[in-house]
């Protein structure tokens, strides 16, 4: 068993003991009361899972094992002084809730890079079966399921493994599948766009380094680039599409292949994961109908009303929790300001940021008018040459993989049960609200 398995169990056993204990002798403790809006609005606020890799306050932001973005640039392992934290850390610190040495990042870089030389063939046979017009999404959940053929977890219960042993081989399945993801992502990429003239992985490379090269970008700005935008995307708490879709298949004790498979189709939705690929139809129709690439605030503000008077949404705007500005924004706005302080399309997503909060507060009815993730992600990769929007959310999902992964082996530590809330019939909210009609 490796150092961090050990660990893992070790720091895990007592955690699962604690578990058990407020099922079993704190069961029937009200935690909290349920309105009808609530139900009804997607359970907004509603406290209904457990999740301990990261967690999102309305007005600060996400915070992972209670680091926020800023300290975790500050304190996670880098490359160089100047450099961005190495999503490896990240995933170190999700796991075990403790921030790593550089020696434990290099452990999990080594395991990832070695780990990712076995992919089976039928993963790619089953992408190159696809039309390459086939939305990349398509091509990467396709792989992804494919690549469940290999699942350690499966094999595992199949044979008889002891439930409380069922962590062990999630967490292998967890590795594989974390580090294969970069080599399907890019060689869906190269397969598309560069006529698949496929780059091989470097296994001196760092996760997101690796991914940049075997994409085609192996300058120091890329690659520094690649590792902000792995870390920033990884979690968001356990209610959002892509986290409770994975969680809520691996519940049933699939494997993480079908639990993650779930969680990307999740992402690949526009109102989620998609909005990064339409914040860049957006800016480009805008740029485009008005002829110019650098429009007047004026100009920007009559384009947004119109989106909004023909009842579309404004696509990197707004969310179901945050209530401010998204910290993932800013810390993304704060890099192009420090490396891309020219690039037009950064100083339209500025404009933009100027005028859409306030038409957005106009309507009256939007929760959050300010800027998430996606209002400024493809702009940032789009300026650093990687201008094909449709992969887009398939970056997202490769950095989506470390929290939400890191969660199910979590899941099966816990030994949480299979998920099943309950519905009702509009009768039962009829009769609940004495509504006669
Ligand atoms: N533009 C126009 N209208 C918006 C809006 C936006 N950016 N954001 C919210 N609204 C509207 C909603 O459509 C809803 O309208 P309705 O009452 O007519 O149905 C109303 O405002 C109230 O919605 P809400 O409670 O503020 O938001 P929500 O929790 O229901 O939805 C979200 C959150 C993100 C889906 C929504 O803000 C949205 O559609 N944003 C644009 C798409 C986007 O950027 N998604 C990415 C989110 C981050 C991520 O997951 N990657």
């Amino acid at each position: 068993m490796d150092y961090i398995k050990e660990k893992l169990i070790t720091i895990g056993r007592p955690k699962a003991e604690i578990v058990k204990k407020l099922q079993k002798e704190h069961g029937d403790k009200v935690v909290q009361e349920v309105t009808m809006g609530q139900v009804l609005s997607g359970m907004k606020g509603v406290v209904s899972l457990l999740t301990c890799t990261s967690k999102l306050d309305p007005d600060e932001g996400i915070r992972f094992r209670g680091y926020s973005i800023p300290e975790l640039r500050e304190k996670l392992p880098k490359l160089h002084e100047d450099g961005e934290p190495l999503p490896e850390g990240l995933f170190y610190l999700m796991l075990l809730g403790e921030l790593p040495t550089t020696e434990d990042v290099n452990f999990i870089s080594e395991s990832w890079a070695r780990r990712a030389q076995n992919i089976p063939q039928h993963a790619f046979d089953v992408i190159n079966a696809l039309p390459k017009s086939a939305h990349p999404m398509i091509q990467f959940n396709s792989a992804i399921l494919a690549m469940s053929t290999e699942s350690h977890f499966r094999r595992a219960y199949l044979a008889g493994a002891d439930k409380k042993d069922y962590w062990d081989p999630m967490y292998e399945g967890v590795m594989d599948l974390i580090s294969r993801l970069p080599i399907i992502a890019a060689y869906i990429y190269r397969r598309v766009f560069y006529d698949e003239k496929h780059i091989e992985m470097d296994p001196s490379l760092d996760w997101a380094g690796n991914l940049a090269h075997m994409m085609g970008y192996d300058s120091e700005e890329v690659r520094r680039m690649m590792r902000l935008y792995m870390v920033i995307h990884a979690d968001h708490e356990g209610g959002n599409v892509s986290a409770h879709a994975t969680h809520l298949v691996g519940s049933a004790l699939s494997n993480p292949y079908y639990s993650f498979s779930a969680g990307m189709n999740g992402l690949a939705g526009p109102l989620h994961g998609m909005a990064n690929q339409n914040v860049m139809h957006w800016l480009q129709r805008l740029m485009d109908e008005l002829g110019t690439h650098d429009p007047s605030t004026e100009q920007v503000r009559e384009y947004a009303k119109a989106t909004l008077d023909s009842g579309r949404v404004i696509p990197g705007y707004g969310h179901a929790v945050l209530r401010k500005t998204d910290p993932r924004f800013a810390v993304q706005l704060d890099f192009a300001n420090k490396y891309l302080p020219e690039a037009t399309l950064i100083k339209l997503v500025k404009k933009v940021y100027d005028v859409v909060p306030g038409l957005l507060e106009e309507t009256g009815k939007v929760k959050n008018p300010w800027p998430n993730v996606d209002a400024i992600s493809g702009s940032l990769l789009s300026s650093y040459g990687i201008t094909e929007y449709p992969v887009y959310t398939m970056l997202f999902g490769v950095s989506r993989a470390l929290g939400v992964l890191t969660q199910l082996i979590w899941d099966r530590l816990y030994g949480l049960p299979i998920e099943r809330p309950k519905s009702q019939n509009l009768d039962w909210f009829k009769e609940k609200a004495g509504f006669n009609h």
